[in-house]
């Protein structure tokens, strides 16, 4: 059992024990940034005593775990206090929606406020007394009413808010309205439904600006944003882009929802019930997920933990406007230490390299590919083709011509351990393809574990541009970002030997052509300090 210590993280919040699930009401107030997150305080499993854990910090990257702050107490709440979102209500301070699973087992809405607005940890919070605040409405089974968004003020001075639903064979974000945040009435209608997806959870609605990486809160609604809702099911995150039109109270998305793999994703790996948060000091918005085990249940069991958070992502509008990119927020680098890093090296056909000098098992490297003449690459009928498919179909270790090429992570010496993540160049009918990956399949010398291949389009044109990738490798979670963020996978991994000094960081190129490393810059990475104030359950 040794080694399965070594999964947990250096730089990725995880409480000291326990399971942790979805984040829950990020935001920022006073100077300190809040985390709350599903927890269960009685062990390393979901459990159906579910709390709102509670930390702070003033840099996103170093925490503090205070108090927890909503325990089931009351009838409406007395099973778990499940996921919903901060608001902060101009003047008077911020204002938490949460799920509570009543005395029947039913989701409810309810409202809790700080004790102490003058407190920036806002370390206590009181339940309202009219709670709950909504139930669900006629139709809608008690088992599908959950997760309310953080609200938003809409054009006639109301506040508005969604909650995630399924019924009448249809997945939803039901609307509510309110004049003053306690009294609120169902709208009419959805603000959208559609049968192509499963029961909404955690949803998510904020607006984006058109022209620019900066945030915007919740509210704002002009000629320079579009707005982004994102809904959770099937294990993913997926996401439309679209107008919001209040006047009518509808969403209506440049592309709705498909229920198949086109469907716009924040993340193709392990990543699920995110939540953004406008992050007023630095004009961004910043998005964070809950990334889960892949491990047996025996295995979480005796390591006495399970889940963690992804590192906040900063999180905008690509100039196409088809989609979102995705980057880590720039306080990361402040756990940069030593650093490894070269300019214009080819790597031939078929050859692999050692990136020596830097601590592998806890690192952030940033690469860059330049590819030579793209003629001579692999043609591939692009109708109906699953990247993730593709991806399994042919792993790290088939010889293509443009790729793969990439980064072995997490590997031994000998490389019988190795998470690839890598990329292929492909010409389709209408313009070349990027396609990235990672491998899985040789993460771990152990039956018991999950080792998916995922896969994921990076929609750049490698005749203009170079192929970038950013993976933050971090013992047990990978999280990586291809073509400058437009395509993100993460992926858990249990390696047995590559844990600690033994794990090991190559550069590999399986095709025919020879590529270019035009930049590699790879840093060992520091610990950050993630600290209990007092008496952590
Ligand atoms: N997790 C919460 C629910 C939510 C689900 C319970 C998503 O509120 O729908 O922990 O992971």
């Amino acid at each position: 059992m040794q080694e399965k210590q070594s999964y947990r993280t250096s730089f990725h919040f995880q409480p000291p024990r326990n399971w942790l699930n979805d984040p829950n009401g990020p935001m920022w107030y006073k100077g300190v940034y809040h985390l709350f997150y599903q927890y269960n305080p009685y062990g390393a499993l979901f459990g159906d005593f579910m709390i709102w854990a509670h930390s702070v910090s003033y840099d996103l990257i170093n925490w503090i775990h205070l108090n927890h702050a909503l325990c089931p107490t009351e009838p409406y709440d007395i099973n778990s206090c499940w996921s919903g979102s901060a608001t902060i209500l101009p003047g008077k301070g911020p204002v938490i929606l949460y799920t509570g699973i009543d005395a029947n087992h039913c989701q409810v809405q309810n409202m809790a406020m700080p004790k102490n607005l003058s407190d920036p940890f806002l370390e206590e919070w009181i339940k309202f007394a009219q709670n709950p605040i909504m139930t669900p409405p006629d139709g809608v089974e008690g088992n599908n009413f959950r997760d309310p968004t953080t609200a938003w003020l809409s054009h006639d001075g109301k506040w508005s808010v969604i909650i995630g639903s399924w019924n009448n064979n249809q997945g939803m974000a039901i609307l509510y309205r309110s004049e003053d945040f306690f009294n609120w009435t169902k709208y009419q209608d959805p603000l959208y439904s559609t049968e192509r997806t499963g029961m909404w959870e955690c949803p998510d609605f904020y607006p984006v600006s058109v022209n620019s990486t900066d945030g915007v809160d919740t509210s704002v609604l002009n000629a320079g944003v579009k707005h982004v809702m994102k809904a959770s099911f099937n294990s993913h995150d997926y996401y439309m882009i679209g107008t919001y039109v209040p006047e009518i109270e509808k969403y209506i998305p440049d592309n709705d929802f498909t229920g198949t793999g086109m469907d716009l994703r924040y993340d193709h790996g392990k990543f699920y019930a995110s939540k953004t948060f406008f992050d007023s000091v630095k004009n961004r918005r910043i998005l964070w997920g809950w990334v889960n085990e892949s491990d047996s249940i025996e295995d979480d069991m005796d390591k006495g933990w399970s889940g963690l958070q992804s590192i906040p992502r900063h999180i905008w509008l690509d100039r196409s406007g088809k989609q979102l990119v995705q980057w880590p927020i720039e306080e990361i680098n402040k756990l940069h230490g030593k650093k490894v890093s070269f300019l214009d090296k080819k790597i031939d056909s078929e050859s692999i390299f050692e990136v020596e000098g830097i601590t592998a098992a806890q690192a952030d490297v940033e690469v860059v590919f330049e590819l030579p003449e793209l003629q001579e690459t692999e043609f591939l009928n692009l109708t109906a083709v699953d990247p993730q498919l593709l991806c399994s179909d042919a792993n790290a270790s088939i010889k293509g011509r443009l790729g793969p090429f990439g980064l072995l992570t997490l590997a031994t010496k000998d490389l019988t351990e190795q998470t690839a993540i890598f990329f292929r160049i492909f010409k389709g009918l209408k313009g070349y393809v990027v396609l990235m990956c990672s491998d899985q399949s040789r993460s771990a010398l152990r039956d018991e574990v999950d080792k998916t291949t995922y896969g994921a389009f990076i929609d750049i044109d490698p005749q203009r541009e170079n192929i970038s990738l950013r993976s933050l490798i971090d013992h047990s979670i990978i999280e990586s970002f291809g073509g400058e963020g437009r395509a993100c996978i993460t992926n858990r991994v249990y390696p047995k030997l590559a844990i600690q000094e033994e794990a090991r960081l190559f550069i590999f190129n399986n095709g025919t052509l020879s590529v270019t490393i035009s930049s590699l810059n790879a840093w060992s990475m520091n610990k950050a300090q993630i600290n209990h104030k007092e008496n952590f359950i």
